[in-house]
């Protein structure tokens, strides 16, 4: 986003086709989010344009007319003071469309995908992150760049050119090349790194057999406040989309028997550029380890319904949908009144009658919420006694990490333990008691 001046506000207007198998809830649903977008990367929208049509138009997207009138708003006749920086469309359109919609209207066209990668950018932090958000953006960037140097005709190449190459197009050829260089230089990083973190997971898990939850979810829904409420942790909360880009995990707070692993992912959204897609599922790897998915839904928004299809589906995508799930439906403190709040959370076990109702921000609601976690990890734990002689003492903290102790009672000999625990972890501590005795 060139145009975008430090500490100015930057206007735009937003502009999308709505094409006869689009519902009308479902095409305004989308523009809400557009403008969330949009909002999420400093922008203010200050008007949008709708055109009903049977297609896109094949050349710059939206028909003649609306384009003039989109001009004739862009350069003064929009009421306003504001100058327009940017039209915004919602949805991904080829480099030429943008380029010939950027000539009739005047100011610079930013497409759904380029506003999502856009906020990917900006908000990736470990290198992990940064270097699948860059080869998505390289991905995309690279025909509309070509795209510019053709539309920029030979004066436009040579100017941008250092000399030594011929024609124009074996400069195209260079760009194609450095792309492709660094696309494959990023890929290696990402692939080492990959590497390593296999390592470190294989030996946490070689330690210890873990117990893992992962919250997935659409953006905004609430899952880095849960993973906070859960886990005590100082995840980054916003109201923002895309706040959280890298996978965080974090033991279940207070600790459980067994000790549960906590982690927060990417957010999901409809039509996420296919660039990320696959860039992201690596960031999403770490969920697929988990044995209970956490899909959390913003019970709150009008929208939620498609939300939660648009998860199911992309965890389907990932293979993530044969793990077992528990629905969160989250933000029931702001749906309406306590009237409607009980109709909608009525209306929800109906229709999901395992699921959750809750709001992050009730502690009581969080740590049932916690019960329900430490419940699915308990399933399959056995009860046990296990005796401890007096000098074997130095075992007791090991019982009291490892296990749930019901109850210590001391003996002549040593003190006896009712213990609740995974089978393995139990049998290995009879054994090593066994062995002191
Ligand atoms: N009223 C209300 N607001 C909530 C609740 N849970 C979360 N929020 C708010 O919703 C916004 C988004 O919360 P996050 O936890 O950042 O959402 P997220 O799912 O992690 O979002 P991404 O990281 O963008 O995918 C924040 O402003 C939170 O304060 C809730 O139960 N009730
Ligand atoms: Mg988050």
């Amino acid at each position: 986003m060139q145009s975008e001046v430090q500490g100015k506000p930057t206007y735009a207007v937003v502009a999308a086709v709505q094409l006869p198998n689009v519902s009308d809830v479902e095409f305004e649903a989308s523009l809400t989010e557009l403008r969330e977008l949009a909002k999420t990367l400093g922008l203010t929208v200050v008007h949008t344009f709708i055109q009903k049509r049977s297609g896109f138009d094949t050349s710059a997207y939206l028909g003649t007319g609306k384009r003039q009138e989109i001009h004739e708003f862009v350069n003064g006749a929009n009421g306003t003071a504001h100058e327009i920086d940017m039209i915004l469309v919602d949805h991904e359109i080829s480099p030429s469309q943008a380029r010939n919609l950027e000539l009739a209207v005047g100011c610079e066209v930013m497409d759904r995908t380029m506003v999502i990668l856009e906020i990917f950018h900006r908000n990736a932090r470990s290198r992990a992150a940064r270097a699948q958000v860059e080869i998505a953006r390289l991905g995309y960037m690279a025909p509309r760049l070509r795209e510019a140097a053709k539309l920029a005709g030979p004066q436009g190449r040579q100017r941008s050119g250092t000399g030594g190459r011929g024609a124009g197009e074996s400069h195209t050829e260079l760009d194609r090349r450095k792309v492709r260089d660094r696309i494959a230089e990023l890929q290696e990083d990402i692939d080492a790194m990959e590497v390593e973190r296999k390592t470190q997971r294989a030996r946490r898990q070689g330690r210890q057999s873990l117990a893992g939850v992962a919250l997935v979810g659409y953006t905004n829904a609430g899952k880095s406040t849960l993973m906070r409420a859960l886990t005590g942790s100082e995840v980054l909360v916003a109201n923002k989309l895309f706040a959280t880009l890298d996978t965080t995990v974090r033991v279940l707070y207070p600790e459980s028997v067994p000790r549960v692993l906590v982690s927060d992912t990417v957010g999901f959204i409809k039509n996420l550029p296919h660039g990320l897609v696959a860039s992201f599922k690596s960031t999403l790897d770490e969920a697929l380890d988990a044995s209970l998915l956490l899909h959390v839904i913003d019970a709150s928004d009008p929208g939620f319904e498609r939300q939660l299809h648009v998860t199911d589906h992309v965890l389907e995508e990932i293979g993530a949908d044969v793990l077992p799930r528990l629905r969160v439906f989250n933000k029931i403190d702001h749906v309406g009144d306590a009237e409607a709040q009980a109709e909608r959370e009525a209306a929800l076990r109906a229709q999901y009658p395992d699921c959750v109702v809750m709001s992050a921000r009730r502690p009581e609601d969080v740590a049932k919420l916690r019960q329900r976690i430490v419940a699915f990890f308990q399933q399959d734990l056995i009860a046990a006694e296990l005796f401890l002689p007096w000098s074997a003492q130095q075992w007791r903290k090991e019982i009291y990490a490892n296990c749930e102790v019901l109850e210590e009672r001391a003996e002549d000999e040593g003190a006896f333990f009712h213990v609740r625990g995974e089978r393995d972890t139990v049998e290995s501590l009879r054994e090593q008691f066994e062995q002191v005795r």
